[in-house]
């Protein structure tokens, strides 16, 4: 019951702040192609790490909402960030970046419930068997909390040691629990979420190699024994003494074919310009050849606030302007440049129309719906605009997520985009009329 009553009430929350939504900039109204809409094309995702701290720069969140279909939190599901002590659960940032992603209709990446870094120190203190009770208790009070919210997790991040031995990485879960740890806290999480894919998460594994062949194998080992695992996220950290495996493909294809999706779960390559560029497109490439590699995520939306900052690894520059790497993306996506550019809005057939009426009214305010109707091609999705007349503003939307530039709302869907030739959905909103009864005028629809 508390679990509705959070998620009902975080809906609610959603619909609110995303009409009360300012942002810098508005999105045009012509739906440019985007990472995420040409991956969605490809039947993938196409995501972004954020960090709760940089929501509300709106260059960031503009980028972020525009770009990109899924978000990782960086840190804020962590084990430090979520159950700093024992027992006591804060999910205040995590909430903050679901909420956001929820409202904008992005899907949300859980990362990560047991790993060896930012743990709190208390969980190296206990014994055994309390150490096995904390970790399924923290497994099932995190993927509870998001339960249905969240399309992967990655259940264990890191287990297996760098080199050429293969061998796992000293924890306190290795330590005290031995190799069954991961195992256990499998079976934990699929009893916490059965809806979530759950995954194990590395790094340097990226190749064919040691410690992939290790992962490899434990997953082989998994799937024969019905041990609950869906995917394997491939972290994809590169630079100059990490490249782009030439084996990458294959090494992705091997894990496939064990019957587990493939992730690319934090990509980021250091470098600029046209070689950066080149890599990206060898990992898009890679991805895309792979069936069963179901998305990718870069970790971070600016070059600013990445982890190698120095390294400027992103897509985007610290400015937010689209790098040769973030063509190359698009371009290896399937997507098309701006609008005006080949295949890009505009080129299309695609069209639709949007009507206005009025649905409820009182004293203070009343409600509006649209309507919004694909001509005769199917549409993926649609932008309508909405001008309010002066003194009225928006207090709810439901159906779609707004941007407002002054008194012009851009509304967009939130899960109602895609609509065969001729068929309608609605989206609505409820105005405070601040003493002004006048009607709204409904804009151009957009669609592509
Ligand atoms: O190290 C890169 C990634 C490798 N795979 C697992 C990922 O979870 C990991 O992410 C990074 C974050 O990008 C960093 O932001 O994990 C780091 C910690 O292991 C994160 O750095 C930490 C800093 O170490 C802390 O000092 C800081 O308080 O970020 C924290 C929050 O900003």
């Amino acid at each position: 019951m508390n679990m509705i009553l959070r998620r009902l009430s975080r809906a609610a929350i959603a619909g609110l702040v995303a009409a009360a939504a300012l942002t810098a900039a508005a999105h045009s109204a012509e739906a440019a192609d985007t990472l995420g809409s040409a991956a969605a094309g490809q039947g993938r995702y196409f995501g972004a790490a954020v960090a709760a701290g940089h929501l509300g720069e709106a260059d960031y969140t503009a980028t972020l909402d525009r770009e990109f279909g899924s978000v990782t939190p960086e840190n804020e599901m962590k084990w430090d960030a979520t159950e700093p002590s024992r027992g006591t659960f804060t999910f205040t940032s995590a909430d903050r970046i679901v909420d956001h992603a929820q409202s904008r209709g992005m899907d949300v990446r859980g990362h990560t419930l047991v790993w060896h870094s930012q743990l709190p120190s208390w969980v190296g203190t206990l014994g055994a068997s309390d150490l096995r009770t904390a970790m399924k208790d923290h497994i099932s009070g995190l993927m509870g909390h998001y339960k249905g919210e969240i399309h992967s997790w990655d259940v264990v991040n890191e287990a297996f040691q760098d080199g050429g031995s293969g061998a796992r990485r000293s924890s306190p879960f290795q330590d005290k629990l031995g190799d069954g740890f991961i195992e256990e806290a499998f079976r934990a999480a699929r009893a916490a979420d059965p809806a979530a894919k759950l995954c194990y998460n590395d790094y340097n594994t990226d190749g064919v190699n040691a410690k992939s062949t290790a992962v490899y194998n434990m997953v082989k080992d998994f799937t024969s024994r019905g041990v609950p695992i869906d995917c394997v996220g491939f972290q994809s950290h590169f630079n100059s003494n990490s490249p782009v495996p030439s084996d990458y493909r294959q090494n992705l294809q091997r894990f496939a074919d064990l019957g587990v999706d493939v992730q690319i779960t934090e990509l980021d390559i250091e470098g600029s310009g046209s070689a950066q560029a080149a890599d990206y497109t060898k990992v898009v490439q890679a991805c895309l050849a792979v069936e069963r590699c179901t998305g990718m995520t870069v970790w971070g939306v600016t070059d600013k606030y990445s982890w190698r900052s120095g390294g400027t690894p992103l897509l985007f520059d610290g400015n937010y302007a689209e790098k040769p790497a973030y063509d190359a993306v698009l371009s290896a996506l399937g997507g098309s440049g701006g609008p005006g550019e080949p295949g890009g809005p505009g080129e299309g057939t695609a069209t639709c129309t949007a009507t206005y009426t009025r649905t409820a009214d009182w004293d203070g305010g009343y409600n509006g719906e649209v309507t919004v109707t694909a001509g005769s091609e199917p549409i993926g999705s649609w932008t309508a605009t909405v001008t309010l007349p002066a003194r009225q503003s928006v207090s709810a939307l439901w159906n779609g997520t707004a941007a407002f530039n002054g008194n012009v709302m851009t509304v967009r869907p939130s899960w109602n985009g895609a609509l065969a030739a001729g068929t309608s959905t609605t989206f609505g909103f409820t105005v405070t009329k601040n003493g002004s009864d006048a009607a709204p005028a409904v804009g151009a629809c957009t669609a592509s």
